[in-house]
């Protein structure tokens, strides 16, 4: 088949959309990025001389929690001011056309909540929520910027953010949500990730493996570009108003 031109995948995935009764989207920092929140692995995903990917494990918060505070403290206030853009708008928009829509995503930023999904599974946790290392008490708290290593009210043990980071286990219970929804819909985006962290990035060959017709939205190649349904290049702000 000769290449489709981005206005022929745009008017398929449309259709494709159009007689959808289930529908999932997995969403990664590529869509946050129009709202001005650095990505990871993108050139803007350094704090001071660190990436952000180092900083985001268990072994640097116990080596140095101040420093892994900084880190997310400074993402704290970098968040607070931004907004949800028109392509987190438009999954809000699309969630009341489909009968059954599931948000997967694996940001922290809270934008899809904002924005105003309702079935928002949120696979790497919030960065507003705190966990008590001591007693495991969850709380939201939005002060900006937190105290320098902040304790729990509780039981007086060092918080951390409420987020998963690498080498830990994603919640069971928001793993299995996120599994069901792959497992009934007919149509999966998969919008702005790079694909390298699992088990976010196998979700949509898990999804085409059960019969959904998979679409990558994406700046940039991915590891799955060519291997889904369509790959559409662009940027999710500007691409997913478009489907509406
Ligand atoms: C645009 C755009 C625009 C830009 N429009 N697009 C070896 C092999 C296989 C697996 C492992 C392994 N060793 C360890 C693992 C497991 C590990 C893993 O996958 N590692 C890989 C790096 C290899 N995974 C885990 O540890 C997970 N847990 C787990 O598996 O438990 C079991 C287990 C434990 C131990 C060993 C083995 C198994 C947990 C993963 C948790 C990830 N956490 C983070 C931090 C969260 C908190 C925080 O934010 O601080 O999650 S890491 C970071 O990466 C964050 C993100 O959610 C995640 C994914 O990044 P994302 O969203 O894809 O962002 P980028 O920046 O990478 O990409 C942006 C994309 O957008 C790009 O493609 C751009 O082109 C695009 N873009 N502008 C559209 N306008
Ligand atoms: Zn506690």
């Amino acid at each position: 088949m000769a290449e489709l031109t981005r206005d022929e995948q745009i008017s398929i995935l449309k259709e494709k959309l159009a007689s959808a009764k289930s529908v999932a989207v997995l969403t990664g920092a590529g869509i946050s990025a129009e709202s001005g929140v650095p990505t990871f692995r993108g050139k803007d995903g350094l704090w001071k001389q660190y990436r952000a990917t180092d900083l985001a494990t268990p072994e640097a918060f116990a080596q140095d929690p101040r420093l892994v505070w900084e880190f997310y403290n400074w993402r704290r206030e970098v968040l607070k001011p931004l907004k949800p853009n028109p392509g987190h708008f438009a999954l809000v928009e699309l969630e009341k056309r489909i009968p059954r829509f599931t948000l997967i995503t694996q940001n922290i930023d809270g934008f899809h909540h904002t924005a105003g999904n309702q079935n928002v599974v949120e696979l790497h946790g919030n960065i507003w929520r705190l966990r008590c290392t001591g007693c495991g008490t969850v709380t939201e708290d939005r002060t900006v910027p937190l105290p320098d290593l902040p304790a729990c009210s509780k039981c007086g043990a060092l918080l951390r953010p409420d987020v998963v980071w690498f080498g830990e286990m994603l919640d069971p219970t928001i793993l299995e949500a996120a599994y069901e929804a792959l497992q009934f819909s007919q149509v999966m985006m998969v919008v702005g990730t790079s694909g390298i962290v699992q088990p976010a990035a196998s979700m949509g060959m898990n999804a085409k493996r059960q019969g959904a017709f998979v679409v990558e939205i994406n700046l940039e190649a991915t590891p799955y570009t060519g291997v889904y349904d369509l790959n559409i290049q662009g940027k999710s702000g500007e691409t997913l108003p478009l489907l509406l």
